[in-house]
């Protein structure tokens, strides 16, 4: 961790911009610069999904034919996804990266010796949802583990029945809000399941019955029906390898999706090392699939494993369109899921990505900010109603530590998003290679209607980026932003390079910017808590929220001459170490109101610097602020942070503690402790 003295004015002077994506270099101090190189390649990304060459091979995606040449077609697929989507879905798709696993090494060296830990004490201490738990080691008795058949469907316990969330439960399915977060099933009664285990099938088997199950995922897969409510259940703690379901098939309708999930006495997921795409809709339309609780590693980027290459892998590749897709607890490492519509006019619609782990998606080489590469954890463009929520983003985008050449880079992130109706909500997002989440958008009101709530960012470079890529006027539209924590931006300093940037706003018309934590930057003077920029931003309200112990400016706003209806209203700002400037407010201030704002820094005399320099009183005359004050509190315990939480729960003190533990959670082994709700919680009443 590098300490800076750097002087506001030294930053000022280089003009660093934020430019998303390719702005993210901005520490090179060339803002333009950076975006416009950056540009072509990112708006590669975002374009390929209107340029994909179509699927030449595949011609017609009428539904059955297809569905059975794909699903036959599905282990050579290579062949396929390769030469379809070709170099451009390459270039351009920086999803397609998904990254091979090491799961094994990886699991090892950093996640493993305290994840028991962690799901040990989870399992103890807050496990039991129910009180029972509580009541003490003697195993509660419900419906899901009693060895009946309590709802009649032919399914016993939780083991097979997948109205079950858990051993404590009833057998049927609720909405989320019964079934403590999670997606349960009903069995149709004219479903097909089909049961596939690697350890104990074979595929001359009817793979009709737990105790007849086929042996191969491709199989089994040939065994369901395109449009049917069926169930594919894989075995828990089987390991499948270089085997993939190529596009697969569609479910019935929203409410009698396909599904591919598990069944079995252990609680560990079904797994599957893979070296490709598990699924590649590939240009195709596919609707109505939900796969829960699987976890695929990419076997090839697994650094001990026979076969490594660093290069090869996937994870879910849906280039394509179709509406009303799950992915529910699943765990992706070195993989990548990616969502681009594509089609003439075509898109998808109800995308759901829930409760999973997405860890680790790197490819080799990429040191030296080399974007030939560009792996991220999750890539979406052109969605139309995105949920994703709860989910673990840890690492994306490099994996240096145990792959010297897989370094982080500007161009790599967590979150690589554009899409309509977009909910990110409850995510822990963590350590990525530049960015938590990068929203994209070329065009005015190219993504409109954006929530992101209750999500920690953590560490990496910059949290939450909107904006860059072009100039356009309002290319963001509609945007709230509430109850986020965003600590330790910066931390590690993955691309080292010394900046951190916590929420860039640009080119925003109406935004609601509430209720936030920006926390705990205290090494780095290219910084800033939020940055309203762009050449349109209007109808921002800025209200609420806490900005405490930011080096350099908590909040940077650079007025331009297409600005209307700025307020910035009820925000805390203490800087209690860092001698920084709280506001640094560039332009006039015809379109930004100031009022009842709370000010404290370290500071002697320029609390606020940019057009009005000087102290409070200095502040209020120039910029017309009502109601601001002083602020002269005290906070019960501002300093906790994601390690001061772990060491809490009985974990290794640090952030990379917290997460080796988070990465671990699963439907079977979940625990309340470790989501971004609770730690959020935890690091806000320190703040009481
Ligand atoms: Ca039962
Ligand atoms: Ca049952
Ligand atoms: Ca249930
Ligand atoms: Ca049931």
């Amino acid at each position: 961790m590098a300490q800076k003295t750097v002087f506001i004015w030294a930053v000022l002077a280089l003009g660093w911009v934020v430019t998303g994506c390719g702005g993210s270099e901005a520490s090179g101090g060339d803002s333009t610069e950076s975006d416009s190189g950056t540009v072509d390649s990112v708006t590669g990304d975002s374009n390929s999904a209107d340029t994909l060459p179509a699927d030449s091979g595949i011609g017609d995606t009428s539904s059955s034919s297809v569905v059975d040449s794909d699903s036959a077609s599905a282990p050579g697929s290579d062949s396929d996804v390769k030469t379809d989507t070709g170099e451009e879905a390459e270039t351009d798709t920086a999803p397609r990266d998904t990254g091979g696993l090491d799961s094994e090494t990886a699991v090892d060296s950093d996640t493993a010796p305290d994840s028991e830990t962690a799901a040990d004490s989870a399992t103890q201490s807050d496990n039991g949802t129910g009180a029972e738990v509580d009541t003490g080691t003697e195993p509660v008795v419900s419906d899901c583990n009693d060895g009946i058949d309590n709802d009649g469907d032919g399914y016993v316990d939780w083991q097979y029945d997948l109205g079950c969330v858990d051993g404590n439960d009833d057998e049927v399915s609720g909405t989320r809000a019964n079934e403590r977060g999670f997606t349960t099933f009903d069995v149709g009664a004219d479903s097909l399941v089909i049961y596939v285990s690697a350890s104990q099938g074979k595929d001359s088997n009817d793979g009709l019955s737990p105790n007849t199950p086929v042996q191969t995922l491709a199989h089994g897969a040939s065994l369901m029906r395109d449009g049917a409510n069926d169930f594919l259940l894989l075995r828990r703690g089987d390991t499948w390898r270089g085997e993939s379901l190529g596009r697969f098939f569609s479910g019935q309708d929203a409410d009698h999706p396909l599904v591919i999930s598990s069944y079995g006495d252990s609680t560990d997921r079904p797994r599957v090392e893979i070296n490709t795409n598990f699924i590649d809709h590939n240009g195709k339309p596919r609707s109505y699939v939900s796969v829960v609780g699987l976890e695929l590693v990419s076997y090839p980027k697994i650094p001990n494993d026979p076969e490594y290459d660093g290069e090869t892998g996937g994870g879910f590749r849906y280039v394509g369109y179709g509406s009303d897709l799950l992915i529910e607890d699943c765990r992706l490492v070195y993989g990548e899921l990616v969502v681009q519509s594509y089609g003439e006019g075509q898109f998808y619609e109800n995308v759901t990505v829930r409760r999973n782990v997405i860890e680790r998606s790197y490819h080799i080489d990429t040191c030296g900010q080399n974007n030939a590469f560009r792996p991220s954890g999750m890539y979406s463009s052109h969605v139309h109603g995105l949920v994703i929520e709860e989910n673990v983003f840890d690492h994306n985008g490099w994996n240096e530590e145990n792959v010297p050449s897989a370094c982080a880079t500007m161009y790599n992130h967590n979150m690589y998003l554009n899409a309509d109706d977009l909910v990110v909500r409850g995510n822990i997002i963590a350590r990525a290679s530049s960015m938590g989440i990068k929203m994209r958008s070329d065009e005015t009101g190219d993504a409109d209607t954006l929530l992101f709530e209750n999500n920690l960012f953590v560490d990496g470079e910059i949290g939450l980026g909107i904006g860059g890529n072009t100039e356009e006027p309002h290319r963001f539209t509609n945007v709230v932003i509430r109850d986020n924590v965003f600590s330790q931006v910066g931390l590690s300093m993955p691309t080292d390079r010394e900046f951190a940037w916590l929420l860039d706003v640009s080119d925003v018309r109406d935004a609601e910017i509430e209720n936030n934590y920006f926390l705990h930057q205290p090494w780095y003077g290219n910084a800033y808590g939020i940055q309203l920029g762009g050449g349109s931003t209007s109808g921002i309200n800025v209200a609420g929220n806490l900005f405490y112990d930011l080096m350099s400016r908590s909040l940077r706003v650079q007025v331009q001459s297409g600005w209307g209806a700025i307020t910035v209203d009820g925000n805390t700002f203490v800087d209690e170490a860092h001698g920084s400037c709280l506001i640094v407010h560039d332009g006039d201030f015809s379109e930004t109101t100031y009022q009842n704002n709370s000010y404290f820094s370290s500071e002697s005399a320029d609390w606020f610097c940019g057009d009005v320099t000087g102290t409070l009183a200095d502040w209020q005359a120039g910029s017309g602020e009502t109601g601001a004050m002083t602020w002269n509190g005290a906070f019960t315990d501002p300093d906790r942070t994601a390690a001061t939480y772990a060491e809490s729960l009985g974990l290794e003190s640090s952030l990379d503690g917290f997460l080796a533990a988070a990465v671990q959670q699963s439907r079977l082994n979940w625990n309340e402790t470790l989501t971004a709700d609770a730690v959020n919680t935890y690091i806000k009443d320190g703040f009481q």
